[in-house]
């Protein structure tokens, strides 16, 4: 058997791109679509799946390898155990947890097929090795920067040197001729991202899109109504840990698709619960995969209707209550909230409205019957009155809701009908007795994490300016897309919400895909053409860096050369397991850090970088395992996780004080994972609003009442200052604004409505590279059988969806399980926009989406209507089946 040596393989290909690079322009300037088909003929013979790298080579048997923890860097949430058999510094194989015997107590943390795919992510044949610059890109912004040209044109390869010193030129002029907020950070600032947390601030600020992205409408109103809503400990939007689940009579999943959107260990939560017999619920468009493994009772309700479901659950409840006397817990209600009637208004309430008085219909003559939602939500009003009477304060009801249910303009009251709800049967504060939003990494089982990484150590006596990213500029400007904004020069001020010009001039991708992920990509790429300069650093050759002027080589988490948390892994863990991957490689090819890059570039912008970043890296990740807590069996005491001492400190090379834990350092790093087991009556369980609700006097929540707003000014006056285009009301009720409600729909013209489920091959962006995973899994559209069959649709059948904002193509999937009018467009792949024929080829689905931001700044996605038809040619290759390809540079 031939064995490999990654040195001599590096050495081969670094000596073949100098030989390129040095002496002839045309190899090394080729464009994307240039590349495709040169790269086509020899990656065919390889399969789909092929990487430039042969990390999939058979390797000798003799040879040394090691099994070695690895992080699992994608923000999915899932935060699952990934081994590595490493052979001379590569990963030849992966698998995942099988460290101790599974059960539901103590379970394996298993990877999903992206995680076990997660080498062809890194090293695959788009891999980014050296700085690249875009060849007819140069700084000084108007006619220099050639604009038109990103995404088309040639690329080289350049030095690091070069590199540094034209994106702190370009920089530089931006920041003195615009100031700071001309940058705009296109990713998710994480909590190490170096350009995002330290850089960007030192130099002033940044702006970042306001859209929330995840969240929908639980992003605008929990605050001020009393719903959790911290992103940190304990980690949760109010529901219990999972345990508690196990004391409900009633599961209702409203929304949710753990199955999918949080691999790992939630869905087996859910499975012992349904293996003990608890009946569940699933609420939603489709019968999904989760609902089907639960065995549970299907309320279809189309996308964007939930608000007028839990409307008429609410009314009904009032009428059932009425009649029996029973379902309603009153005192409950009425200690624990404001602003449920007329007798119990908050003080501040501007407006003699309530919600009670709305599903009666006081307001418009509308009763919110069961009927009426019936009619809206395309349910039974059976069904309705059958789940209002089972939520009923006699059982007890945990109730999860997804965060799909709210990326839609008409959800912008509805964390408020799911909290008058829950309080209406007193489904909260108590075992078997929970509501809130529930998602990937806390999914059903919230609470402090038992074991916790020490805190990592910021720079000390630098007072960083704010930064600004949640004001300085709405990308969702009046019906626009941020991306559309953008383009056109707009945003409402970040305080007022009145449209004022703002120009951007500098597109930054550090963390995050943010064209692909974020709504309306066709204005996207316009917003890319029209800046001055656009810089992505990046693993591989995805869209941002295909629509950049510079693309700096990032070193992937495996490659740091120390061990470190990567960045979407800070506290995204579930609250019982802790993972600290070792490295196992240095920088591969030229790439570099993300911390590195800053660090020169700060350097390069005049700034002091020894005083932004005072410890080594490998110090401050060091103290992330050294400085771990993990919760004592009294459920309330952390003490030190890892034993280590003085001496083994310093063999290490590092400072720190030596301290007794409950598991040597070393073994710990060998193991990868921290699990804390649980079993029945432990005392590591988790009630959220515990106190509140068993002494809502002595515990006050921090709303202007110190209850419960039902009603909620403070809510209402904040998204009304915004300069929405829909008035927000301070109580729970229907929005009719975009989906269902879009007139586009009634008329016909885009008569289905989409919603767009987390995919299996991606998460969100990332992976989309991937030839396994393109293989394993099509980039689908589902349609119901009805709505194929009037389309002459059928499954394998190429399609275009059709929006207001652009096409795409797709592959037909007809399910039976998906109510008609609704269309399933799984999120994630990479825009390749056929701009000679207007369709994106990759089908993208933002390439379609809309995003008002109406009704609140959040990114409305599932606010999009479209038509779908059987596309011309169905000879047409799909995008997804070319080879991954790479960009000039890279051999
Ligand atoms: N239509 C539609 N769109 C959606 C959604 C939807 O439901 N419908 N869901 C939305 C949701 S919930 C979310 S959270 C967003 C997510 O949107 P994004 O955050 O934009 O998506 P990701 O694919 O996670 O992007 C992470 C990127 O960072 C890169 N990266 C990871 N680690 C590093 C690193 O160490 N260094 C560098 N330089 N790069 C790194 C990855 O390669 C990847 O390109 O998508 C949203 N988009
Ligand atoms: N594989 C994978 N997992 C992921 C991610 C990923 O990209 N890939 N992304 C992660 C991230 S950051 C997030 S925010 C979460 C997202 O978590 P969620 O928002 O919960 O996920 P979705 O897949 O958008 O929606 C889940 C299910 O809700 C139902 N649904 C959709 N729209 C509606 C609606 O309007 N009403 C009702 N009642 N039901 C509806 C559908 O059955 C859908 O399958 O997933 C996380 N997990
Ligand atoms: S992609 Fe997410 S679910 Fe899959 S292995 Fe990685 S962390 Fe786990
Ligand atoms: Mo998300």
């Amino acid at each position: 058997m031939k064995s490999i040596s990654r040195r001599s393989f590096v050495g081969a290909s670094a000596l073949a791109a100098a030989a390129m690079t040095a002496g002839c322009a045309p190899e090394s300037s080729v464009t994307a679509s240039d590349t495709a088909s040169e790269t086509a003929a020899s990656a065919e013979a390889e399969g789909a799946g092929s990487t430039n790298w042969r990390i999939d080579a058979e390797f000798d048997d003799a040879q040394a390898g090691e099994w070695v923890p690895v992080s699992c860097w994608t923000s999915c949430g899932g935060r699952c155990l990934l081994k590595a058999y490493v052979v001379d510094g590569m990963p030849m194989r992966i698998k995942t947890d099988d460290i101790e015997e599974d059960s539901f107590d103590n379970f394996q943390n298993r990877a999903c097929p992206r995680g076990r795919a997660q080498r062809m992510h890194a090293f695959g044949a788009d891999r980014i090795k050296y700085p690249m610059k875009r060849k007819n890109w140069q700084p000084g912004g108007g006619e220099n920067a050639h604009g038109e040209l990103r995404g088309k044109d040639e690329w080289e390869r350049i030095s690091w040197d070069e590199a540094f010193d034209l994106c702190a030129t370009e920089i530089k002029r931006i920041v003195d001729e615009y100031g700071p907020m001309a940058i705009n950070y296109a990713g998710i600032p994480f909590y190490n991202c170096a350009v995002a947390q330290t850089l960007l601030p030192a130099l002033g600020g940044y702006t970042w899109n306001l859209g929330f992205t995840s969240y929908g409408s639980w992003t605008s109103e929990p605050d001020a109504i009393g719903i959790d809503n911290t992103a940190g400990e304990p980690g949760t939007m109010g529901t219990n840990d999972r345990l508690s689940m196990l004391q409900s009579d009633l599961i209702v999943l409203h929304g949710n698709n753990p199955v999918h959107a949080a691999a790992g260990s939630p869905a087996l939560h859910l499975m012992r619960a349904h293996e003990a017999g608890i009946p569940f619920v699933f609420i939603g468009p489709d019968y999904n995969p989760t609902a089907a493994m639960l065995e549970a009772r299907w309320i279809p309700v189309r996308p964007t209707t939930d608000a007028a479901f839990l409307s008429a659950v609410i009314y009904e409840l009032l009428q059932a209550d009425g009649e029996s006397g029973d379902l309603i817990d009153w005192d409950f209600l009425y200690s624990h909230t404001v602003g449920f009637d007329d007798d119990h208004m908050p003080d501040d309430a501007k407006l003699k409205e309530n919600v009670r008085g709305y599903v009666e219909g006081a307001y418009d003559d509308t009763p919110k019957t069961a009927e009426w939602a019936a009619d809206i939500c395309g349910c039974s009003a059976d069904d309705i009155r059958w789940y209002a009477e089972q939520v009923g304060r006699q059982n007890k009801v945990s109730m999860y809701y997804a965060y799909s249910i709210a990326r839609n303009s008409a959800a912008a009251t509805l964390p408020q009908l799911a909290l008058t709800l829950a309080c209406m049967g007193a489904h909260v504060g108590a075992d078997g007795q929970q509501f809130g939003p529930t998602y990937h990494f806390f999914a059903h089982n919230c609470g402090p994490n038992l074991v916790q990484p020490g805190e990592m150590r910021a720079g000390e006596g630098v007072e960083l300016p704010q930064n600004s990213p949640f004001g300085a500029f709405d990308t969702g400007y009046r019906a626009a897309s941020s991306w559309k904004a953008m383009a056109e020069g707009h945003g409402p001020d970040g305080q007022t919400g009145k449209d004022v010009t703002k120009e951007m001039r500098m597109i930054w991708c550090e963390s995050g895909g943010y064209l692909t992920s974020q709504p309306d990509v066709n204005n996207g790429i316009k917003a890319f053409r029209k800046m001055d300069f656009v810089l992505t650093q990046a693993f591989n050759f995805k869209p941002e860096a295909q629509f950049s002027d510079i693309v700096l080589p990032a070193s992937t988490p495996w490659e740091y050369g120390y061990d470190q948390l990567a960045f979407q892994q800070y506290k995204q863990f579930n609250r019982e397991s802790f993972f600290f991957p070792k490295a196992f490689s240095e920088p591969l090819f030229e790439s570099k850090p993300d911390v590195e890059i800053a660090k020169e570039l700060a350097k390069r912008l005049g700034l002091d970088a020894e005083a932004l970043w005072p410890y080594p890296e490998e110090q401050r990740q060091f103290e992330r395992i050294l400085n771990a807590t993990v919760c004592d069996e009294d459920g309330v005491t952390y003490k030190p996780l890892v034993s280590i001492t003085q001496e083994r400190i310093e063999e290490l090379g590092f400072e720190g004080e030596a301290h007794e834990g409950v598991i040597d350092y070393d073994e710990l790093r060998e193991r990868g994972v921290y699990h804390v087991a649980r079993k029945e009556g432990d005392n590591y369980g988790y009630i959220a609003y515990k106190d509140f609700v068993d002494d809502p006097e002595g515990h006050p929540l921090k709303t202007a009442s110190g209850k419960w707003e039902l009603y909620c000014q403070t809510a209402a006056d904040a998204e009304n200052g915004k300069g929405l285009m829909v008035e927000i009301k301070p109580y729970g009720c229907l929005t009719e604004f975009g989906g269902y409600f879009d007139e586009k729909r009634a008329s016909g013209e885009f008569p289905l409505m989409v919603y767009e489920p987390h995919y299996l091959r991606r998460a969100h962006t990332t992976h989309d590279n991937v030839g396994w995973l393109r293989q394993a899994f099509k980039n689908p559209v589902y349609l119901s059988a009805a709505d194929a069959a009037e389309r002459g649709i059928e499954s394998g059948d190429i399609v275009e969806v059709e929006s207001p904002t652009g096409k795409i193509l797709r592959i037909a999937s007809v399910v039976e399980t998906l109510m008609p009018g609704c269309v399933g467009l799984p999120h994630g792949s990479w825009p390749e926009v056929n701009e000679e024929k207007g369709v994106d080829e990759n089908g993208c689905e933002n390439s379609v989406t809309v995003n008002y931001q109406a009704a609140g700044w959040y990114n409305s996605y599932h606010d999009t209507v479209v038509e779908v038809r059987k596309h011309d040619d169905q000879s047409v290759p799909m995008a997804d089946e070319r080879p991954l390809v790479a960009p000039a540079g890279i051999e």
